[in-house]
């Protein structure tokens, strides 16, 4: 199965058709979500801990107008040493692809590129949801409208806590999208282990959350899945330091009117820079993590 202008690595295509796992891994969070040289760095740490879980790591990423499904090391950097390389979503991808230049996929571009090229897991730090004040400006992110349309498991610490948590969890109901908590009873708020938000379903055995998966995709729905796993205990963010950062990160974009795109990767430099990069080490700890689980799990599906 494969869409236009996709290209798909040799290894990562030799594992697809032998049922091998691999799982996903997008490019945004490496060039708009951290600063460099750390979003390559842990890029590469990533594909790292997929691979020692004994899954093949497909970072996507567009290239010279091509959707690239396994770009290399060297290709990563070229892309994120690009000049404002453009945040791809679903309504942007197209354009960018036309226009023969590079882009970093944001988790909905990733997952509709992961779902074409036959990939079902999928490995990032927060999904996008619905942002605060978003009954003023209805921005939600187009994650929520790929993880509503692609059948691909997305492990992450739950949705950047820039946003509004109760409703983004709302809306994944509302899309049929379940949550399912990876040793964890809450929704977990990225930087911090818990958004108080009660999750319906916690698994603590990976045969037991891939058998849940499978059971989701059973019911035809065609919906996605997100398997929280909320950042290791020892780099949680202390909740002081998580409130200011985040309170001024709010304020901040209030009063100068960010909007739209912007908004995430500013609030995220922002707080990077107020708690300094505190943020930052908490972030590279749960993006490994989730690379880890997303590979363990990625091997119990192909098990099954
Ligand atoms: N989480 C992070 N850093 C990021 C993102 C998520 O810690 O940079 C990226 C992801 O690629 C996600 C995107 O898909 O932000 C969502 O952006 P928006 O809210 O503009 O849809
Ligand atoms: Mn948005």
């Amino acid at each position: 199965m494969s869409i236009e202008r996709m290209q798909i690595a040799v290894d990562v295509a030799r594992a697809l058709a032998a049922h091998r796992a691999v799982v996903a891994l997008e490019t945004t969070v490496v060039t708009h979500g951290l600063p460099q040289p750390q979003g390559l760095h842990v890029s590469r740490e990533m594909e790292a801990a997929v691979a020692a879980a004994g899954a093949v790591p497909a970072t996507i990423g567009v290239l010279g107008g091509q959707i690239r499904v396994g770009l290399t090391g060297d290709e990563l950097e070229s892309l994120a040493a690009t000049p404002d390389v453009p945040k791809l979503n679903l309504s942007n991808f197209a354009a960018a692809l036309v226009a023969r230049g590079a882009g970093s996929t944001t988790v909905s571009a990733t997952l509709l590129a992961a779902h074409h090229a036959g990939i079902g897991v999928f490995a990032t730090g927060g999904i996008g949801g619905v942002h605060r004040g978003a009954s003023v400006t209805d921005d939600v992110s187009s994650d929520l409208t790929a993880l509503a349309r692609f059948p691909v498991a997305v492990v992450c610490s739950g949705a950047k806590s820039i946003l509004d948590l109760p409703r983004t969890v709302e809306r994944l109901e509302t899309l049929g999208v379940p949550i399912y908590g990876y040793r964890c009873d809450d929704f977990p708020a990225f930087w911090r282990r818990s958004s108080g938000l009660r999750l319906d379903q916690r698994f603590d055995d990976l045969a037991q959350l891939a058998e849940a998966i499978r059971a989701h995709y059973g019911l035809g729905l065609g919906t996605g899945i997100v398997v929280a796993n909320p950042v290791p205990e020892a780099d949680e963010l202390d909740e002081e330091t998580y409130e200011r950062a985040l309170n001024g990160a709010l304020e901040t974009v209030a009063s100068q009117g960010i909007r739209g795109r912007e908004v995430t990767p500013y609030m995220l430099e922002f707080m990077q820079m107020v708690t300094g990069g505190q943020i930052v080490d908490a972030n590279i700890a749960l993006l490994k993590d989730n690379a880890r689980v997303a590979g363990e799990l990625a091997v119990a599906l192909a098990n099954a």
